[in-house]
């Protein structure tokens, strides 16, 4: 029985990797370490909360003593860290946590694998450390780091500090750069959770600038099957891209999700746009269907008619969120809206 220690598991990625990696294996003991922000929710787990290779821990990456506690008590075998902030609308909005979550705490993560010596260390990045393309070409794994928000500046620095204990101290890290993932729990803060709760609340769908930004869309399982085997098979000091080819403008998005839920096209609302907002991501992902034999499974058409399914079936998950907090948060970004 492998050992596992999954940071931010209690998110939107990190909930889907252990739901479908409990779901069909039980040779890999998970213990979950989430600081539970308001992007983390243990709703996500309901369904292997009791599932006997499953621990969860509330905590914090920055903890020292946790994390060592937990490393002395597991010996953990592999560590991947989806932990941190992750929402660029919020890193522009106030930049230190994303530099405490993400760079600080990845470095404590790395130093503890080091001290008490592991497998693998998989870093769960961004395609967004490469910056933005023009309307042409894609990011491959040697296109040079040009970060250019607080938050992909944040993982970008992660980034360096895990390929650092590699060339360094033999670490062995692999870094992931997944682009833009959609499917079940994802925050309504994210374009296409946020569009569908607004269409199904008969609310304006809030379209930055021109709308004409591209983003390059990959199912949330397709993610985590790539993780899974970068896992298994990924050597240690690579990078891996992860992406399924499928560019959208976001306001061809928006029209389509409009469409899918029968609602008016005068729900769209063009707003100031982001500042700093890069304009395309598109991944170059042959190295790891190359190398790994990865492939992404889920077609687009079909993978976001699931999700907006999801939606309609979970509305008591997204109505607990959308009340409290996230009115402020809402509110400080979008006005009245
Ligand atoms: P998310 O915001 O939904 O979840 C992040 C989780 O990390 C939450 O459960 C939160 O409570 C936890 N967390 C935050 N700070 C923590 C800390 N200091 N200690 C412990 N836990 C902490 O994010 P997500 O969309 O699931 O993203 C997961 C990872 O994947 C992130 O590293 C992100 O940069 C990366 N990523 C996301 C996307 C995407 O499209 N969402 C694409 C590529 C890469
Ligand atoms: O209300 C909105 N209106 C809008 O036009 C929101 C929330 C977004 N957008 C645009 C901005 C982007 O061009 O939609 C696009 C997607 O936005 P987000 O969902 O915020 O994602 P993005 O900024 O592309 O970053 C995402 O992908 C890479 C994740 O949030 C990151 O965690 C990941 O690293």
């Amino acid at each position: 029985m492998k050992k596992i220690l999954v940071t931010g598991g209690a998110g939107f990625i990190g909930s889907n990797f252990i739901n479908y990696i409990l779901g069909y294996r039980d040779d890999l003991f998970i213990v979950n370490l989430d600081k539970l922000t308001y992007a983390g929710n243990l709703e996500n787990l309901k369904e292997i909360e009791n599932h006997k290779n499953y621990f969860f821990v509330k905590g914090d990456i920055n903890n020292n003593e946790l994390i060592d506690f937990l490393f002395k008590k597991y010996s953990f075998d592999y560590v991947i860290n989806f932990a941190a902030e992750s929402h660029v609308d919020r890193s522009i909005l106030g930049s230190e946590v994303f530099y405490i979550s993400n760079v600080v705490g990845t470095n404590v993560l790395l130093e503890a694998s080091r001290r008490y010596g592991i497998e693998k260390f998989i870093q769960i990045s961004t395609d967004e450390v490469y910056g933005s393309l023009g309307s042409t070409g894609l990011f491959t794994e040697r296109t040079p780091l040009s970060p250019n928000s607080p938050y992909s500046s944040s993982k970008a620095a992660a980034d360096l500090m895990a390929l650092s204990s590699h060339h360094t101290f033999g670490l062995p890290v692999v870094i992931t750069r997944c682009s833009n993932n959609y499917g079940p729990y994802q925050f309504p803060e994210k374009l296409i959770p946020l569009m569908i709760i607004n269409a199904l609340s008969n609310k304006n769908l809030p379209v930055y600038g021109d709308g004409l930004n591209v983003r390059d869309w990959v199912y949330v399982i397709d993610h985590n099957r790539a993780v899974e085997l970068v896992l298994e098979k990924g050597k240690p000091g690579e990078v891996f891209n992860i992406g399924a080819s499928r560019e959208m403008k976001n306001i061809d998005i928006v029209k389509l999700i409009l469409t899918k839920l029968a609602k008016p096209e005068n729900l769209i609302q063009y707003v100031k746009d982001r500042p700093g907002h890069d304009r395309r991501y598109a991944i170059d992902s042959s190295k790891i269907q190359n190398e790994l034999g990865w492939k992404p499974q889920f077609d687009f058409e079909k993978a976001i008619d699931q999700t907006i399914d999801w939606y309609l079936a979970n509305r008591e998950w997204w109505n607990r969120i959308i009340t409290g907090d996230y009115q402020k948060y809402y509110k400080t970004l979008y006005g009245d809206r």
